[in-house]
């Protein structure tokens, strides 16, 4: 079989690139390891910036996400007992984010592919992408034990963080650079109504909780808590006790609980492997990058460097020029610096780290205190927050 571009990883960048080649006249494959029920069972981001919001209209998956999506114009970020609102429309001279699961997100995606016809293979055994160092690569893979491969002229690895994309470069031929927080996020989806209309982002000496939500009846919480902590040890009333105490008194009285139905703990780490290209093999998304979720930005960087790269995909084929190619990691990465850093601001500040000195407690009271008193601060907070450019 041969195709012009063979696409690893079937999540949110995957998709998100098959469909806007498909939709240019390039033809795909996406090849994951994982079951289509599986993928779509996965529960994840919840906040979409303005340019992701634009590229899934692009991708002309954007349909279902307008109708049931709900655009916020800020956010609070509370503290010492109260809170204090980002005003983000009005800080960014009119620019909001939007809440949709990456559930719904990539199950509007998949759901045009397969209208569209394009191929997806599911459940494909031992992908591996090989001779990208040439100029004729393909990726091979198993199913039902049959060996397949798949000629291509690139490969576009959006196969996460675990991926085998990024293990398939020689060690050489990269760096990475990578900062492991010593906590984690233990986060459960409920139906019930969410704390507040706005996210509510919570500092507090018990750790770090976030009140978010994928609609007006269901909700998204998560809580700061120690590695190694086990989900068997959180009961649905413990989790709801321990959300209540972290949060200023006028939002731990609106907290509705009910059974959770998604319970999971995820581990915070910020990870840039550097280049995002060899040769003929392109990384987006999380096989290049990770951010700790504080910031929101995961999904968002997986869309920008989709971006990037369908342009390059589009110049090459249609302008029969390279130049987007050879630019696509460094304009890649100017903008996945630039989030990292913002999320791993945005968890300094918000968390509670173990054996933190005096001083960099009452250096995080100041930055919070900064961001209440300066509108300068906090539209610095306000632009990254809703996106910067692509
Ligand atoms: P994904 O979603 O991990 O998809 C990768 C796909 O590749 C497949 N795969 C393989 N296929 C073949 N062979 C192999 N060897 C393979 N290995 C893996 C997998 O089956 C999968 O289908 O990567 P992608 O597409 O780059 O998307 C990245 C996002 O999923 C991620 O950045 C976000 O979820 C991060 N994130 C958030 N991002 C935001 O922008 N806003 C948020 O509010 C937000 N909240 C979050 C988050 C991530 C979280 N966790 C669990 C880490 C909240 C949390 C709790
Ligand atoms: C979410 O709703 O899952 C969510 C929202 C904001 C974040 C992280 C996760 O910063």
């Amino acid at each position: 079989m041969r195709t012009q571009v063979v696409i690893i990883g079937s999540g949110p960048s995957g998709l998100l690139l098959g469909q806007l080649l498909a939709r240019a006249g390039i033809a795909n494959v996406i090849v994951d390891h994982a079951s289509k029920d599986h993928i779509l069972g996965r529960v994840r981001a919840g906040v979409l910036e303005e340019g992701t919001v634009r590229l899934m209209d692009e991708a002309g998956s954007g349909a279902r996400m307008h109708a049931e999506g709900i655009a916020h114009d800020g956010f609070s970020l509370a503290f010492d007992g109260r809170d204090h609102r980002i005003d983000l429309f009005g800080l960014t001279g009119g620019r909001r984010v939007m809440i949709y699961g990456q559930m719904e997100l990539t199950r509007d995606l998949m759901d045009q592919r397969e209208r569209a016809g394009a191929p997806s293979v599911y459940e494909a055994e031992s992908v591996t992408p090989r001779d990208f160092e040439g100029d004729a690569p393909h990726v091979a893979y198993r199913k039902n034990g049959i060996a397949h491969r798949i000629d291509c002229d690139f490969i576009a690895g959006c196969d996460g963080f675990h991926g085998v994309s990024r293990r398939s470069v020689p060690q050489n031929a990269f760096r990475s650079f990578e900062k492991v927080y010593p906590f984690g996020w233990l986060g459960i989806l409920a139906d019930v109504p969410p704390v507040d209309d706005e996210l509510v982002y919570a500092n507090h000496p018990r750790g770090f909780a976030l009140c978010s939500m994928r609609s007006h009846t269901r909700s998204r919480h998560y809580i700061q808590c120690p590695l190694g902590e086990k989900i068997g040890d959180w009961s649905d009333q413990r989790f709801w006790d321990e959300l209540r105490r972290r949060l200023p008194a006028h939002h731990a009285e609106r907290v509705v609980t009910g059974p959770s139905f998604e319970k999971s703990i995820a581990p915070l780490r910020s990870f840039v492997a550097e280049p995002m290209r060899f040769n003929r093999l392109f990384l987006a998304g999380d096989a290049a990058h990770i951010v700790p979720p504080t910031g929101a930005k995961g999904l968002n960087l997986a869309a920008s460097d989709v971006h990037y790269l369908f342009e390059a995909f589009v110049e090459h084929y249609q302008d029969r020029s390279n130049a987007g190619i050879d630019a696509y990691s460094a304009r890649a990465l100017a903008r996945v610096w630039k989030a990292v850093r913002f999320s791993w601001w945005m968890t300094t500040i918000l968390h509670r780290f173990p054996e933190t000195s005096e001083f960099d407690q009452k250096i995080q009271e100041a930055e919070l205190a900064y961001l209440t008193h300066s509108s300068a601060a906090a539209t610095a907070l306000a632009e990254n927050y809703v996106g910067l450019p692509f």
